[in-house]
């Protein structure tokens, strides 16, 4: 912890990638492992394109429910110790694969979202995007004025992430002088390869969890333990 605090001390640039369990503290389930979306559902059923054509009630059911978990959560001091370090460090950047919401909300302005938003809609007909908070949904799959079917606004399996956030994702990554991989279980990709990319292009990786995943004999330092823990104790 104080040589992580000491190169965070040092770091002109300094890069994080989040995933789904810097939101766990604050009651969002997260995909993989024992209590995970994904122990009830399976990925192929839910989150892909072909899952949607096929069945856009039950996928519609599923987001509207994880809308509704959403709306009660608030950010944890694991958000706000991210939203405070960004005032400190001169060249920051936030990459989430999240689709929560919670790092805005605790005060993080730059935040790329690799995944989209859990709280922005696309119509299928007319491919107008906006912002929609009510919960729940008058009519499942909820439709747009032009009468179209409105998806959720996020990237599933199969579909290419917004190519703007992911370049500036990357750019981020590549002249990061410290890159933190926090609460991912670095197993999506193109996510999970900004931490290679930051590590080959002269960061030091840092990685938060609460379990060691893939990354963690690769990098130059893991910090085992629960995020909402760990950040604020790093920034103190
Ligand atoms: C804590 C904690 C605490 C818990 N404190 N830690 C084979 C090889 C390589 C790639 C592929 C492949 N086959 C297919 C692919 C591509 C695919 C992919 O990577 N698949 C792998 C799973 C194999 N990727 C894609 O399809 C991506 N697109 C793409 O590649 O496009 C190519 C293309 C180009 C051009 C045209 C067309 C296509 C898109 C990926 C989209 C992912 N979408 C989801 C759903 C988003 C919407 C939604 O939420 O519903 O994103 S899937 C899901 O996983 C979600 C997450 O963002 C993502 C990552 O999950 P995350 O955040 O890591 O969560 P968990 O649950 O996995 O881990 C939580 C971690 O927290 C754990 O490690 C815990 O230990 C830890 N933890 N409590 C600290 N308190
Ligand atoms: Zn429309």
């Amino acid at each position: 912890m104080d040589a992580v605090r000491e190169w965070l001390r040092q770091a002109n640039s300094v890069a994080v990638l989040t995933g789904a369990g810097v939101s766990a503290e604050s009651g969002v389930p997260t995909f993989r492992g024992n209590n995970g979306l994904w122990k009830q559902r399976r990925a192929e059923d839910l989150a892909t394109p072909g899952a949607f054509a096929r069945n856009p009630e039950l996928v519609w059911e599923w987001y509207d429910w994880r809308r509704s978990v959403l709306a009660e959560a608030n950010p944890n001091p694991g958000h706000y110790a991210l939203a405070e370090l960004e005032k400190r460090v001169s060249n920051f950047t936030l990459i989430t694969q999240n689709i929560d919401g919670l790092h805005e909300l605790a005060g993080s302005r730059n935040v790329l979202r690799l995944h989209g938003s859990m709280w922005r809609v696309r119509c299928l007909a007319c491919e107008q995007e906006r912002f929609v908070r009510r919960i729940p949904f008058p009519t499942i799959p909820p439709k747009c004025e032009c009468g179209g079917t409105l998806r959720p606004g996020v990237v599933w399996f199969g579909e290419a992430l917004p190519q703007d956030v992911w370049q500036a994702a990357e750019n981020a990554a590549r002249s990061a002088e410290l890159f933190l991989v926090i609460g991912t279980s670095a197993v999506v990709y193109p996510a999970a390869g900004l931490a290679q990319i930051a590590k080959s292009s002269g960061a030091r990786v840092v990685e938060i969890n609460i379990a060691e995943t893939n990354l963690s004999d690769q990098i130059d330092q893991f910090l085992q333990g629960p995020s909402g823990e760990l950040l604020p104790q790093l920034i103190a």
